[in-house]
């Protein structure tokens, strides 16, 4: 039985990889942080069996910080496997905290690297280390491979090649099975609220079901490879069962704006939009609400931009080039960007229809209440 060892457990990737390797049989442990309020919402269907813990899902407390704290939990738990997933995940935010997002995101992977070597695992463990589509920054090549030239444009970005470098030093420094996997912008319903995929599902399913006005963004012209997690975390665990230590782009050749993804959300509730103006003045306008389950305002405004979303600098354009994932690891993704965008819609309607029928019923919903 394979043990495996998650940092960033409670995340959006935490939880699909974790529910993937326990479906493989795997033994799974997982590094959380200790927080003010429960913040396992995404895992507590994996931690119980029943009413009973579930034996094969053993959680820990811990932090990219503290090297210590990481030395004794990968002492105790002798993994197999490790895949770093743990980070301060956010662009935008990673201007206002660079320091804290160096330490947990760049030297945070040192400590995982440094903590294998030090007990001796270095044929045992192999880790996998989550590096991103950030790293290509400024657009140096169309598509972004594995060859293309690195040109991070935020503090994230920087800590997250100091990661990506010492992950390949360290295999070749110490001969160690340690691995990036260079993955492009990937979602779900499990995204984080404030990622402009979420922001958006979010933010449409409470405007048709009356609990919102519009929705604040930035940048509308910037262009990702949206792809879904759950997809992506077999890609991780795929990069870690082959032969040969090898990093790789996982992606799916499509890029989509910022725009386009907002228009997709709306129609999955049978709204049409019209964009109108240009750049701070830009909004989106409602022309057809097809839904009579909704009642929206022709003309009403739905989406505006609001500069406190810009980033000091942007990444304006990403597309990967997934061959050699596909040749060689012989991934296929199951889901395309329609496939995406009806899977996060829906499951946010179900969410904020919960709160419709509260409100409806006279019951105080917090978040409506402030
Ligand atoms: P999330 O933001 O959803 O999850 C990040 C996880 O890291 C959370 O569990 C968080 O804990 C944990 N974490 C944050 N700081 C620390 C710390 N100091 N010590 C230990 N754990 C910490 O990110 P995703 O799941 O989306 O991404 C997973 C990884 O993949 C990240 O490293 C991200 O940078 C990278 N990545 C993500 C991509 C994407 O599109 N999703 C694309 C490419 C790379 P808590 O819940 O307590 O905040
Ligand atoms: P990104 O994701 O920065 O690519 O990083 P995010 O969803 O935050 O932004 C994508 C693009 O949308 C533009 N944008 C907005 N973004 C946010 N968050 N909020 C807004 O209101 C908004 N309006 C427009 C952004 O400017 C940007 O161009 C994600 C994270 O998961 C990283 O951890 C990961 O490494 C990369 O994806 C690959």
């Amino acid at each position: 039985m394979k043990v495996a060892l998650i940092t960033g457990i409670t995340g959006q990737d935490g939880a699909y990889l974790a529910e993937f390797l326990l479906n493989k049989g795997y033994v799974v442990h997982g590094v959380k942080r200790r927080s003010s309020l429960f913040n396992t919402d995404r895992i507590d269907h994996l931690r119980y069996d029943g009413l009973e813990h579930n034996p094969k899902f053993i959680n820990h407390f811990g932090d990219l910080t503290d090297s210590t704290n990481l030395i004794r939990i990968i002492q105790e738990v002798q993994p197999d496997e490790i895949y770093n997933l743990g980070a301060m995940s956010h662009v935008k935010v990673s201007f206002e905290v660079p320091e804290y997002t160096a330490n947990v995101d760049g030297l945070g992977t040192l400590r995982i690297l440094e903590a294998v070597r030090l007990l001796g695992l270095t044929k045992k463990t192999k880790i996998y280390q989550a590096s991103t589509s950030e790293l290509y920054g400024l657009v140096q090549e169309v598509p972004q491979k594995e060859t293309t030239p690195f040109y991070p444009r935020s503090p994230y970005a920087v800590a997250k090649m100091y990661g990506f470098w010492i992950t390949v030093n360290y295999r070749e420094a110490y001969d160690m099975f340690a691995v990036n996997g260079i993955l492009f912008n990937h979602e779900s319903p499990l995204r984080g609220e404030t990622f402009v995929t979420r922001k958006i599902t979010r933010g449409v399913a409470q405007i048709v079901l009356g609990l919102q006005k519009k929705i604040s963004l930035g940048n509308l012209d910037a262009r990702r490879d949206w792809g879904h997690a759950q997809d992506y975390v077999e890609a991780m665990w795929l990069i870690l069962q082959q032969d040969k230590p090898e990093d790789y782009v996982i992606a799916t050749g499509v890029t989509t704006t910022v725009r386009d993804f907002i228009k997709m959300a709306f129609a999955e509730v049978g709204v049409e939009l019209a964009f109108e103006g240009e750049g701070v003045n830009e909004v989106a306008k409602v022309v057809a609400c097809n839904d009579p389950e909704y009642h929206l305002e022709i003309g009403q405004i739905v989406v505006e931009v609001d500069p406190v979303y810009f980033r000091p600098t942007e990444v304006d354009l990403l597309i990967g080039d997934p061959t050699k994932c596909q040749e060689k690891l012989g991934w296929k993704p199951k889901h395309d960007l329609a496939s995406l965008v009806k899977d996060m819609m829906g499951a946010d309607v179900a969410l904020f229809k919960r709160d419709a029928y509260l409100m409806q019923g006279g019951h105080k919903v917090l978040r409506y209440h402030e």
